[in-house]
């Protein structure tokens, strides 16, 4: 590794591997974003090709350069800092419309640049998640509903946020360690799966086990899943309005395995699960929570102090630290 010490005191390397570092690039992309000659790039890359810092790996006619392993990331990404003597300071009440802006167009390298300012400022990932990306999100559907934006830009949008928050993630330290085991999944037919990725990452940080299964769960693999890994807490999301009936004999389904054969806490979100939250407790589930935040600052903790009888409904509140 001492070898990527010598690379980046290379201005042309340094600009190179910065590139590669937010995703793999060709030799055109890397041409316009360095402004460097096509030979010069070509010429580079066989080097660091050479020494193990980037691989390439061919798509149809195209090579695409990457970064050879994550143990190289993590050494680019301390020496690119060291080598930083401004770190990029977000403005946090702009942070989310910014950030919204920046994913609509693809431009991922704002979008990098900002969280990795956040993360240094020391932002914890709670408000990252709810106050940038969430924001952001929301921002985004309020675009595409006045065709601000069109379907293409919300799933780039979409795309970029989750790799922001696996990279918010790894930089995250693990608040602590407990045996819990938490099943995640949105119920079948909703697509939705960011918000509940949030609250798996939360989970993950503060030591349980998760299994989050992501979007469109089919209902008899909902119920496998669960089987399986035998948690103590069973989350699903439910979105999208018309995803209710779906919603709700999952819920119930959950209810009856955690009556007859296993008992875990059964919680539910999402939009949908909010608007009618008094009809999902009914069904089986034990809480509702609006977000994020109320998720991590009164759900989970009365989950770790054992008070979990009558959880209910939990609402939305604005107390942000
Ligand atoms: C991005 C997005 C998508 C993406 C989703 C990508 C992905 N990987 O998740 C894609 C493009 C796939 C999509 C598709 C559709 N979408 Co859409 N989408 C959105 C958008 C713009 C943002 C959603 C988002 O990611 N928000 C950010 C996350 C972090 O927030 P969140 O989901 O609310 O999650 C938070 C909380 O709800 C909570 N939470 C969520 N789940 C859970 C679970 C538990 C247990 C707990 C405790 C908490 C919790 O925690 C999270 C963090 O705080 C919203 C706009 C909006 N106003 O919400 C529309 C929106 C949700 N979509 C909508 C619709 C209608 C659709 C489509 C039907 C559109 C279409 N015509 O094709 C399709 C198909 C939907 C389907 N069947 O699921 C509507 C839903 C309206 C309704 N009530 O029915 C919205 C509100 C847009 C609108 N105003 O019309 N969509």
């Amino acid at each position: 590794m001492r070898d990527l010490v010598k690379e980046i005191a290379e201005p042309s390397r340094r600009d190179i591997l910065s590139e590669i570092k937010s995703g793999p690039k060709s030799v055109s992309d890397l041409v316009a974003a360095t402004g460097l000659k096509q030979p010069n790039v070509s010429n580079h890359l066989a080097k660091l090709r050479s020494r193990g810092i980037v691989r390439a790996s061919k798509v149809g006619r195209q090579v695409f350069y990457s970064l050879s392993s994550p143990e190289v990331e993590i050494k680019l990404s301390t020496l690119l800092q060291q080598d930083q003597t401004e770190a990029v300071v977000v403005d946090f009440e702009q942070a989310a419309k910014q950030f919204a802006r920046a994913a609509c167009a693809g431009d991922e390298q704002t979008c990098l640049q900002m969280i990795d300012g956040l993360i240094k400022q020391g932002t914890p990932l709670v408000r990252i998640y709810q106050q940038v990306l969430a924001d952001a999100m929301m921002l985004v559907g309020r675009w595409y509903e006045v065709d601000a934006v069109d379907e293409g830009q919300e799933h780039l949008a979409s795309a970029i946020t989750e790799r922001m928050m696996a990279r918010v993630v790894h930089y995250s330290a693990p608040l602590r360690r407990t045996a819990h085991r938490a099943v995640l999944g949105c119920s079948s037919s909703n697509w939705h799966a960011l918000g509940l990725r949030m609250i798996s990452d939360y989970l993950r940080l503060s030591g349980w086990k998760t299994f989050f299964m992501g979007a469109n769960v089919p209902t008899r693999s909902f119920l496998s899943a669960v089987r399986e890994h035998n948690p103590d807490l069973v989350l699903v999301s439910v979105t999208p309005a018309d995803g209710l009936e779906e919603g709700l004999a999952l819920v119930r389904e959950l209810h009856s395995i955690k009556s007859k054969e296993h008992d875990f806490l059964l919680g539910v979100g999402g939009a949908c699960a909010v608007e009618n939250a008094p009809i999902f407790i009914e069904a089986g589930a034990d809480f509702t929570a609006p977000n994020l935040i109320v998720f991590s600052e009164e759900v989970l903790p009365r989950i770790d102090r054992k008070e979990v009888e009558n959880l209910g409904i939990f609402t939305n509140h604005k107390k942000i630290d």
